[in-house]
């Protein structure tokens, strides 16, 4: 006797073994890698980018990287200026630049155009011309370079570096034979040649607030009162962690970006005199969180650019003797895990580039701490990147405890002061991220070693207190 109950219990079992392969193939499914920086910056609505230069595009291995997916932006670090695009007076070579204009569409990445006009790396024969030719000269070098990229480059920086570091105009030649105006005339000089591309003003110390800044401040309201063409400002960013951390950089991107025009990090680095130790890099992954949490925290700000992503082509040694170690990579073109994980967790990824162990699931309790773990594991090792997230009262120094279920063991912690005593492990804050305001967050890391298995931790507590 044939039951019609048997094929529907027949198609219902085949449902039942279905959804249960898919909830499987879920659950076995390598957690995907983590995102780029550059992906994460997108998420946030920003690029995150690095500048790069003609020699070391011969570098197999540093090509992998600059167009492998972290960098959504580059800027050439040299080939579009003066001295190699116009080295005699109506003699132009855009070869270097193109070949860099080529890579980025190749692997969809946006580029910075750097730079039309700047005192520094100027052919002698501008310099010396009569200051009645000055302005023509400049104003075909303008037209010609960005009549040759147009449609191809997000931005300009059409004038680099105008400012003294007390607040006035450099006297050089562009000012000598046409006064302040030059700015305004080079920068409607190139909005003519190529309306669609962003034009930026760009300096460096006047991230803070300061003399320089205001400097820029005063001109870029000015030019933006007269109508002229001005879309950005570019903050280059090189740091250095024995001058201390701009005054209050957020605030001073934002007071620019109140002005009407985009803001942008341009030429990031973070250098230190060598040889580099615990402290030293302690501060620098903290300059390179502050700068990104203040690109973030200021809507017109598009994106970061670091000043090449490698140590192994950084401009730093060659000219600050004794100093460098200023960039994510180093000179092996190998991540260091504390720089590269501080941006990224900063951005709001998991702060390893590896492949994430899955955070578990949290109850949250209103009003409680957070604490948001991740772990970078390679096997017999791995990185934990810990982010805390202060509850609903400010707090002045903290103490984070929480316990690991097997034999994981502390070699070296950064950004606070990490111990441990049998499976438990204690991290102190550092001098420089005692005080959290309610909900606000500071990020730590370690690294352990263990054999077995490496589960999360399955709770922590803040100043005692459980957190979600
Ligand atoms: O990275 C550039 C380096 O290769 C050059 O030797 C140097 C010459 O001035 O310029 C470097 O880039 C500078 C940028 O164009 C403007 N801001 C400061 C950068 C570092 O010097």
């Amino acid at each position: 006797m044939s039951s019609p109950l048997r094929p529907r219990l027949a198609a219902v079992l085949a449902l039942a073994l279905g959804v249960l392969l898919a909830l499987t193939a879920m659950v076995m499914r390598p957690a995907s890698a983590a995102s780029t920086l550059d992906q994460l910056a997108k998420a946030k609505g920003k690029y995150f980018g690095s500048a790069t230069d003609n020699p070391e595009l011969s570098n197999s291995a540093y090509t992998a990287i600059l167009g492998g997916g972290e960098f959504g932006a580059t800027t050439p670090g040299n080939s579009m200026k003066w001295d190699t695009t116009e080295p005699s007076r109506g003699s132009f070579n855009f070869s270097g630049g193109d070949t860099i204009v080529s890579f980025a569409k190749s692997h969809n990445v946006i580029v910075r155009g750097h730079n039309l006009v700047w005192h520094s790396q100027l052919p002698s024969w501008v310099s010396s011309l009569p200051s009645t030719q000055v302005q023509a000269a400049m104003e075909n070098h303008i037209t010609t370079e960005v009549t040759h990229y147009k449609g191809q480059l997000y931005a300009w920086d059409v004038v680099n570096e105008p400012f003294n570091e007390d607040g006035t105009l450099r006297t050089d030649a562009f000012y000598n034979a046409m006064g302040s105006g030059y700015i305004a005339d080079a920068l409607r000089t190139a909005h003519a040649a190529d309306p669609n591309a962003k034009l930026y003003l760009n300096d460096y110390n006047i991230e803070g607030t300061g003399a320089k800044s205001d400097g820029m401040y005063n001109l870029v309201k000015s030019l933006k009162q007269q109508g002229v063409p001005i879309d950005g400002v570019g903050f280059e960013s090189h740091l250095a962690i024995q001058y201390g951390f701009p005054t209050n950089m957020q605030q001073n991107l934002q007071r620019f970006a109140d002005l009407g025009v985009d803001v942008a990090v341009t030429e990031l680095d973070v250098r230190m005199q060598l040889p580099a130790d615990t402290t030293k890099v302690n501060t620098q992954a903290q300059y390179y969180t502050n700068v990104v949490n203040a690109c973030l925290a200021v809507t017109r700000c598009v994106g970061i650019t670091i000043w090449d992503y490698t140590d192994k082509y950084s401009w730093i040694p060659g000219t600050f003797s004794g100093e460098g170690s200023a960039l994510p990579w180093d000179e092996n073109l190998n991540k260091k895990p504390q720089i590269y994980g501080a941006i990224s967790t900063a951005l709001g990824g998991t702060g390893d580039g590896g492949t994430p162990t899955p955070t578990p699931t949290p109850t949250p309790t209103p009003g409680s701490c957070k604490v948001a773990y991740s772990a970078n594991d390679w096997g017999t090792g791995f990185t934990a990147n810990i982010t805390i997230t202060n509850g609903s009262s400010a707090i002045n120094g903290w103490t984070l405890k929480f316990s690991y279920a097997g034999n994981q063991q502390l070699s070296q912690g950064w950004s606070g002061t990490w111990s441990q005593s049998g499976s438990t492990v204690t991290v102190t804050n550092a001098s420089w991220n005692g005080g959290l305001a309610a909900g606000a967050s500071t990020s730590v890391g370690a690294n352990f070693t263990y054999s077995g298995s490496n589960t999360a931790p399955g709770s922590f507590t803040l100043n005692g207190t459980a957190c979600s």
